[in-house]
């Protein structure tokens, strides 16, 4: 398996300035350096590109940066198909924040129908991000892309017709803790599978996303998975722009990076709305770099750094 990573460093789609340094600042603290020190084969591809900006009028006049964002979403889709997922290539997605997946989710499901398997999408995330353009009250945009690529109505016009839908059955969103009540019946509607923390709280989160794994196997899927900085407590990750407490603890994030490893499952991966701005001290760029190295199969011999350490005084177990 080799790895490549594709930056679209999307800022408009957030309330706060700031995601689109997040391939770069990744970069310095050592995220590709450190995968190719644990011996895989990592290609840093480089950097997405928005096409024209045309202007676009919409009856929701909260909706803020549309024509930016209408720019970015079929540069980020076709970049996503291209990227090959389901091959020997694990693409990771460096956002920006999290609307690019409304580019990378359409890009993988192509790539997913033309292999004939089906694809299910892990949705780690404080918000199930399912709005519409027309219920969105704070118009920022990060908070559509999972309804626009589970063919929701409403983008057309705007947002590119969608080759091939994400089926909503086969989306499972964890971590939900701040859920619009328009959200909240739209997920019911499509039928995502939606745990919230009292659920993880509830039954643990290594068996609802075991249970979640094996039908992924059972039906030889592919898996994307979209990892949105918020799913994560601020505590641990203070720097994403719209954190809510009561978030997942590291060691549940770890458990969940080593399932997804040892599943075999994962055939692409979102890394989003990461603000170096709010960082402190490099902590979340350093625990985001030691989650990616997880899921790729890497255990760090000190789990707790708190502090930001360069890569080159990351230590993994071999
Ligand atoms: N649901 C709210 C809040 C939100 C969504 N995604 C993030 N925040 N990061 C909204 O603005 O749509
Ligand atoms: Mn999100
Ligand atoms: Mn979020």
């Amino acid at each position: 398996m080799h790895y490549t990573i594709l930056a679209a460093p999307i800022q408009d789609g957030a309330g706060r300035g700031g995601c689109h340094l997040a391939p770069a600042a990744l970069r310095a603290a050592g995220l590709a350096a450190t995968l190719k020190k644990l011996g895989h084969e990592v290609e840093d591809v480089g950097v997405i590109e928005p096409g024209p900006t045309a202007a676009v009028a919409h009856a929701n006049h909260a909706l803020k940066a549309l024509p930016q964002i209408a720019a970015w979403i079929p540069a980020v889709t076709e970049a996503a198909y291209r990227a090959g997922a389901g091959r020997e290539v694990l693409p990771i997605f460096l956002g920006g924040d999290h609307v690019i997946s409304a580019g990378t989710l359409p890009g993988v499901a192509r790539s997913a129908a033309e292999r004939g398997r089906p694809l299910f999408v892990l949705w780690l995330d404080a918000h199930p991000d399912f709005h519409t353009l027309d219920t969105t009250e704070s118009g920022h945009l990060h908070g559509v892309p999972l309804a626009y690529a589970c063919g929701l109505p409403g983008f057309t016009g705007y947002f590119p017709r969608l080759d091939v839908k994400v089926e909503p059955t086969r989306v499972c969103a964890m971590g939900l803790r701040s859920v619009d009540p328009a959200e909240r019946h739209a997920l019911a509607k499509a039928g995502v599978l939606a745990y919230d923390m009292q659920a993880i709280a509830e039954h643990g989160v290594v068996p609802l996303l075991e249970t979640f794994l094996a039908r992924v196997a059972a039906e030889n899927g592919m898996l994307h998975v979209s990892f949105d900085v918020d799913f994560l407590d601020p505590t641990i990750a203070p720097a994403a722009g719209t954190t809510v407490p009561g978030g997942v603890s590291k060691s549940e994030a770890y458990a969940i990076m080593d399932l997804l490893h040892e599943s075999g499952s994962v055939t692409s991966f979102d890394l989003v709305e990461f603000n170096p701005l709010l960082d402190e001290s490099g902590r979340t760029a350093t625990l985001l770099i030691d989650l990616v190295a997880r899921l790729i199969g890497r255990r760090s011999k000190t789990e707790n750094f708190e502090a930001f350490d360069h890569d080159s005084q990351i230590e993994y177990c071999t």
